[in-house]
């Protein structure tokens, strides 16, 4: 299965050797920038975060009785103006700047968010555009950016969490230029704010040049774009009646072009290049000890968050890494059941929606009840730009992701996952158990197989069982297990009975191959004319 990795795409906005050249430039620049942090006797790049915060109160304060009230007034010094602009998950503070045009600006960008944000001020053209103090360290993808707005005549930062940048240009026109993060998703989720130039020559206001790298891939061209279907995962093995044990579990994250629909792509994010994620298996009492790995050809921070741990974020905090990092924790299996997995780095349900959950399986003392065959099947819902089935490589919206009006509801998810050559097999006579579970991020499903009853069902995966149930409920997050007989042949359809969502995607099909049982189900006079 070839999968395009995500750097081919990204080769059209950025050139990766000009990032490492600009990496190198930043480091030039420290020298300068020392001198020039000495005059007001802190050094930026080595702040705490208490530093930090008083640094910026007390900008703040000098700056409270200023006249511009809406606006982060500007604290002139020598003719700089001194801004300040603090980033968190996800807003800036202030929204509102405001400086002369013609005059050099002082931008000191400070981030206390938990992951890398950055800041450009879209369609402002500036003149001497330098690095102050740079961060201490930036993503490629920033760098890259970075690079970009320089050649650009346009004003960009960016920083790490706890980290600062500081830059310094002089805006040329006046008007009102709006600023945002281009971390995907990050304007839309409210990174947004307004930079207005005051004076100079009001009639050469905003140029419309404004490049928006807030969408991280091309918008439907209306070509059909050719993807790979990604591969389904595996079922785990069953854990049986082992001891207690240490489980040393390794997850990569892949961010990958894929199949969603006929002619239609998208980039997803995932855990081990699959949708839902690996299956991780264990039982009650294990120590699971996890590293996830965020290979450095990757663009996007990410993480892990396990149902089923007990510990801050379900493991969110601990395994917050960069591309080019990773991180391990150990947490105690304590709850038996079956659990959903998730990326939780902000916009949280971006990073869901693009594929990254997945099941977690802990099994209870003595393991599950033996069964012929088990399948592993998540539903999750994905919100695109554009119309439903416009075909090309399509860019996530979160505005439908709000409205949650997705334009696909999958089963493993792209449409056609699990039914054609993909499709689950059994025989007439075996006993089947389906690990189910909904990634989300909103929507909520009524899981059923068409000419089926479920003979039991873990209900949220809760150990007590309910019998003989016709259509199970599976919250966004929540996971079931559904046990049955198999005792007449055919294809079976399993739908989130909302059917609507049926020509969404949210369908798999199971095909019993084996004897009739005219006993249990038999055609007595196949469609004719009425007699
Ligand atoms: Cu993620």
């Amino acid at each position: 299965m070839k999968l395009e990795m995500l750097d081919q795409i990204d080769s059209t906005t950025m050139n990766r050797r000009s990032l490492l050249k600009r990496a190198g430039l930043l480091g030039l620049t420290l020298p300068a920038a020392g001198a020039l942090l000495s005059a007001c006797g802190v050094s930026g790049a080595d702040m705490t975060p208490d530093e930090m915060e008083k640094g910026n109160q007390s900008k703040t304060a000098s700056t409270s009785g200023a006249p511009l009230a809406a606006a982060a007034a500007p604290a002139a010094a020598g003719g700089v103006t001194e801004l300040t602009v603090t980033a968190m998950d996800l807003k800036f503070e202030p929204a509102q700047l405001s400086a002369p045009a013609n005059q050099p600006v002082r931008l000191t960008f400070i981030n206390k968010g938990a992951i890398e944000h950055d800041i450009e001020i879209l369609g402002l053209t500036v003149d001497g555009l330098t690095t102050v103090t740079p961060p201490k360290a930036m993503s490629d993808r920033a760098t890259g950016l970075h690079d970009e707005a320089t050649a650009n005549k346009q004003a960009y930062a960016a920083a790490g969490s706890g980290d600062q940048m500081v830059i310094e240009f002089t805006p040329t026109a006046a008007g009102s230029f709006e600023f945002v993060c281009l971390v995907p998703g990050h304007k839309e989720a409210g990174m947004k704010g307004t930079f207005t130039v005051t004076g100079g020559d009001a009639a050469a206001s905003a140029t419309p040049m404004a490049m928006d790298h807030s969408v991280p891939m091309p918008a439907g061209t209306g070509e059909p774009y050719p993807a790979d279907r990604m591969p389904n995962p595996e079922v785990a093995a069953p854990v049986g009646t082992r001891a207690p044990q240490t489980v040393k579990q390794t997850v990569e994250i892949h961010e990958v072009i894929g199949y969603v629909d006929e002619g239609v792509a998208y980039k997803f994010w995932t855990f081990n290049g699959t949708v839902p994620g690996p299956m991780i298996r264990a039982r009650v009492d294990d120590y699971i000890e996890l590293t996830l790995v965020n290979p450095a050809e990757n663009m996007m921070p990410h993480n892990i968050d396990l149902h089923a741990v007990t510990g801050p974020g379900g493991g969110a905090e601990a395994t917050l890494i960069q591309p080019g990092q990773q991180a391990t924790f150990r947490f105690k299996a304590r709850h038996p059941g079956v659990f959903v997995y998730h990326c939780a780095t902000p916009p949280v349900p971006q990073h869901i929606s693009s594929g990254m959950y997945g099941l977690i399986v802990i099994e209870p003392e003595g393991g599950l009840t033996p069964v012929d065959r088990e399948f592993y099947v998540m539903q999750g819902d994905l919100y695109l730009e554009g119309g439903r089935g416009d075909k090309g490589l399509r860019a996530f919206s979160i505005d439908k992701m709000l409205d949650e009006n997705p334009d696909y509801v999958t089963f493993n998810g792209a449409m056609g996952a699990l039914t054609g050559d993909r499709t689950f097999k059994a025989k007439v006579g075996e006993t089947i158990r389906i690990f189910f579970g909904v990634g989300g991020p909103n929507i909520t499903s009524s899981f059923h197989i068409i000419g089926e009853v479920f003979d039991r069902v873990y209900p949220e995966g809760a150990q007590e069982v309910h019998t003989h149930v016709q259509t199970t409920l599976v919250p966004a997050g929540g996971a079931t297990m559904v046990e049955l007989g198999l005792e007449v042949p055919g294809t079976y359809t399993m739908v989130d009975h909302s059917l609507g969502r049926v020509s969404k995607g949210a369908a798999g099909t199971i095909v019993v191959e084996g004897e009739e049982n005219p006993d249990l189900f038999e055609v007595i006079a196949p469609a004719a004319p009425i007699s």
